[in-house]
C-alpha cells in the first residue's frame, strides 16, 4: 500500500506548470488578435477602462525627469510603453497591489467575461512579485528547512508550495488567491502574463510558479538585464530599460523625437545628473546608506565602478532593512566614474546631453510584450 501511494505522491510532484507557459508564437497570436489585453495595475494620470483612478493626492511613483520627485503612477507608464508599440490595450486599475487590488480585479474581470459583459480578452497582464528565497520556502512554505529544493528543481515542488501556501498563509492570503484566479480564468481560456521580478535571479516570484507566463527584461544591449529574474519559469523576455530624453514640451521615452510625457505632469526640479555635477556627492557603502536616507548620496554599488543615485526624496522602501541591500526599483539612476574620477550618467552610452532618467524593470517588459 504505501508503495503505491509512494507513486501516487510522485505523480503528482512530477506533474509540471512548464506546459501552461505561453510560447513566443502564442504572444504573437495574443499580440496581433483582435482581443482585447488588459493590463491590471494603479492609474493616476490615465483614466482606466474600468476599475478604479488613484486619487489625485496619491503619492506617485515614476520619476521620469531625472529629479527624484515621482511624475506618473506605475500603470500610467506601463500603459505608454505598451502603446508605444502600437498595440491598443484596455486597462483595469486597482488601488493597490495588495490583497484586494489584485484579487478584485481578476474577479471582477472573470465575472464580466462569464456574464459576456466584456469579450474575452487575449490576455490579462500585470505586474505582481512575491519573491521568496530558496530557504524561505523551505522553511515556511515545506515546513523542512533542509527540503533539497534548487533553482532547477522548484517545479518538481510546485504543488507543495502551492499547497503549503494555502496551510501557512491561508486561502484568503494574496498568493493562494491569486493561484485560484489563474486556474479559473484559465478554465475560461484567459492567460494571465506577469513581470518575472526584479530580484538579480537571487528569488522566486511565487506568482510565477502559478501557471502565469512571466516575462523577463533585456537590457540596452538586449541581453538579459542583470535584474530581471532568470529562471525556469521565464521563456519570454522583452525589452525592460526606458531612457527619459528631455525634449522642449515633456520628456521621450523611446527616442522617437516625440514627447510621451508632457510637461505639466513633471516635478521639474533640479535634475539629479546636474546636482552630481555641481556637488562633490557623498560615496556612502550601502550598509551607511540607511541613515543618510533624509540626504543626497549617492550609493556604491556592488559594480565598484557604478554608483546609484538617491536624491533627499527617495523613498525608504529603497533600503531593504532585512537584506541591508538597495532594492532595484526605484533606485537606478547609475552613475559611473571616469578614469578622471568624474560621474556620468550615460546610460544610452552615445554621451547625448538629453538622457535624464532611466526606469527599468519586468514590469515595463510587460509592456513591451507586444513590441
Ligand atoms: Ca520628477
Ligand atoms: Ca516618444
Amino acid at each position: 500500500m504505501k508503495f503505491y501511494l509512494f507513486f501516487i505522491i510522485l505523480i503528482c510532484l512530477s506533474h509540471t506548470s512548464h506546459s501552461k507557459l505561453l510560447s513566443s508564437q502564442e504572444i504573437a497570436d495574443i499580440c496581433h488578435s483582435d482581443d482585447d489585453i488588459y493590463l491590471v495595475d494603479i492609474f493616476k494620470h490615465r483614466k482606466p477602462t474600468l476599475g478604479y483612478q488613484q486619487d489625485k493626492d496619491h503619492k506617485n511613483d515614476i520619476d521620469l525627469d531625472g529629479d527624484g520627485l515621482p511624475d506618473v503612477m506605475h500603470g500610467d507608464f506601463v500603459a505608454k510603453v505598451f502603446e508605444l508599440n502600437q498595440r491598443p490595450l484596455k486597462t483595469y486599475g486597482i488601488k493597490n497591489f495588495g490583497k484586494s487590488g489584485i484579487q478584485g480585479a481578476l474577479g471582477d474581470l472573470r465575472h464580466y467575461i462569464r456574464i459576456k459583459q466584456i469579450k474575452k480578452p487575449a490576455a490579462i497582464i500585470l505586474a505582481l512579485s512575491q519573491s521568496y528565497s530558496l530557504e524561505k520556502i523551505a522553511i515556511e512554505l515545506l515546513g523542512n528547512q533542509n527540503a533539497p529544493i534548487t533553482m532547477s528543481n522548484i517545479d518538481n515542488y510546485a504543488e507543495q508550495i502551492i499547497a503549503g501556501i494555502k496551510e501557512t498563509l491561508g486561502d484568503h492570503h494574496s498568493l493562494y488567491s491569486f493561484y485560484r484566479d489563474v486556474k479559473d480564468l484559465e478554465k475560461l481560456g484567459v492567460p494571465v502574463v506577469i513581470a518575472a521580478g526584479n530580484d538579480y535571479s537571487t528569488t522566486i516570484n511565487l506568482a510565477s510558479l502559478m501557471g502565469a507566463t512571466s516575462i523577463g527584461a533585456l537590457d540596452l544591449n538586449g541581453e538579459v538585464a542583470a535584474y530581471s529574474n532568470e529562471n525556469l519559469y521565464v521563456n519570454i523576455y522583452r525589452p525592460g530599460d526606458y531612457i527619459s530624453r528631455e525634449l522642449p514640451g515633456g520628456i521621450d521615452i523611446n527616442n522617437d523625437g516625440i514627447v510621451d510625457f508632457e510637461s505639466s505632469l513633471l516635478t521639474g526640479q533640479t535634475k539629479l545628473k546636474d546636482w552630481v555635477s555641481n556637488n562633490q556627492p557623498q560615496i556612502l557603502s550601502i550598509s551607511e546608506a540607511q541613515t543618510k536616507l533624509k540626504e543626497s548620496f549617492l550609493i556604491e554599488s556592488n559594480d565598484f565602478h557604478q554608483f546609484t543615485g538617491v536624491s533627499d526624496q527617495a523613498i525608504l522602501s529603497q533600503y531593504d532593512q532585512t537584506y541591508g541591500d538597495v532594492v532595484h526599483y526605484p533606485s537606478n539612476m547609475s552613475f559611473f566614474k571616469q578614469p578622471d574620477g568624474t560621474l556620468v550618467f550615460n546610460p544610452a552610452k552615445d554621451n547625448s546631453s538629453d538622457q535624464v532618467a532611466i526606469n527599468s524593470g519586468t514590469s515595463f517588459a510587460i509592456g513591451s510584450l507586444c513590441n
